[in-house]
């Protein structure tokens, strides 16, 4: 009896171990569980491009007071651009359409960041880009496109397929830098040393790529040499520490290519500190023409400043709303601009004619 007993107690603890060590088994129907896949991070949540607009409601009898305009602004970095978003902030108060006015700060992400915000704004139907940089703009202008915003450039260029955007409303940087280095060419004839340096803009910006290629391009028609290049960011205060930094190296430099006006006024304070007579000594042109150039032209302390026209609104809500109301445009509208130099009979009052 006593055995039988041991031998039932054996059987039911052994079958008791048994079950603990059996996989569970599955819920009736599912399959056994996938090892765990690497879920690659998770994608930032950008949520799904707004339902296509289909182009403007209003479409092909839209109006200004039925554009709402988000305009991605560089930062503000200098008076070129205060005279830029100005032009913008008070014709659209003229035209009585609703500007959402972006400042970047100068930086891209910062950009990139405020485009699909822009994007996933429902209200906004019109997007205008100062781009920052030249590259990185395929996929949110994909974007745009698909929920059926007008995207509208202005001021600098891109390097995007042109169908991704209505046009460019800006100036031709690179014949700007031409300008620039045939004037240099002047202003140093007959110097046997021609030694340059150059200030060069936000690297990665069409303006400054533009306009130093084009320096280049026509600097050599009189031997001229690029000693020293470094960007001052469109500041006067970078702009003054980079030339003063290399008149500590040298003051062999008969000219000095500043990119912007704000630039070039650093260099020139650079130079007097250096006991240097800029104008004369070293000869100084940069690129704008805002009123702090004309002021130095007029002091003898520049030579020539290449205008570069910031009022551009006027054009680029006209662009708008012309293709928001379905028209065709030719996909860069170049802006007009001129030349201005110190020994010009009529700078004083082409000075007090200037708006910015
Ligand atoms: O030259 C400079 C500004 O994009 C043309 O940007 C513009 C440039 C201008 O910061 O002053």
């Amino acid at each position: 009896m006593f055995r039988f007993k041991t031998l039932v107690f054996v059987l039911i603890v052994a079958s008791l171990a048994l079950a603990a060590c059996a996989p569970t088994a599955p819920a009736a129907t599912e399959p056994p569980a996938a090892p765990a896949a690497t879920v690659p991070p998770a994608a930032p949540t950008v949520a799904p491009p707004a339902a296509p607009a289909a182009g403007l409601a209003c479409s092909p009898n839209c109006e200004y007071s039925d554009l709402v305009v988000g305009f991605l602004q560089t930062g503000s970095e200098g008076g070129w651009r205060a005279a830029n978003t100005a032009s913008f902030k008070e014709t659209a108060d003229q035209l009585g359409l609703k500007l959402k006015f972006y400042d970047s700060q100068n930086d891209l992400a910062n950009q990139v960041a405020g485009f699909h915000q822009f994007i996933q704004d429902p209200e906004v139907n019109v997007i205008i880009l100062a781009a920052l940089e030249t590259t990185g703009w395929d996929d949110v202008l994909k974007e745009a496109a698909a929920a059926g915003k007008v995207v509208v450039l202005e001021d600098r260029r891109i390097d995007a397929a042109e169908d991704l955007y209505v046009t460019y409303i800006g100036s031709d940087f690179a014949e700007e830098g031409r300008k620039g280095g045939t004037e240099m060419c002047t202003l140093l004839e007959g110097m046997a040393s021609k030694n340059v340096w150059e200030l060069v803009g936000n690297v990665g910006s069409s303006a400054a790529k533009d306009r130093g290629q084009g320096f280049r391009e026509t600097m050599t028609a009189c031997g001229i040499t690029i000693t020293n290049s470094q960007t001052g960011n469109w500041s006067a205060t970078e702009g003054k520490a980079v030339t003063e930094a290399w008149l500590k190296e040298s003051t062999d430099v008969q000219g000095i290519f500043a990119q912007n006006d704000e630039m070039g006024l650093g260099a020139i304070e650079a130079l007097k500190e250096a006991g240097l007579k800029p104008g004369v000594d070293v000869q100084v042109i940069t690129f704008d023409a805002t009123a702090g150039a004309f002021k130095s032209m007029l002091a003898g302390e520049l030579n020539v400043a290449v205008e570069c026209n910031p009022l551009l609104a006027p054009q680029v809500y006209e662009a708008a709303l012309k293709a928001a109301n379905g028209e065709e445009l030719p996909k860069w509208v170049p802006s007009q601009e001129g030349v201005f130099r110190a020994s010009d009979a009529n700078l004083q009052s082409i000075a007090d004619g200037r708006k910015y």
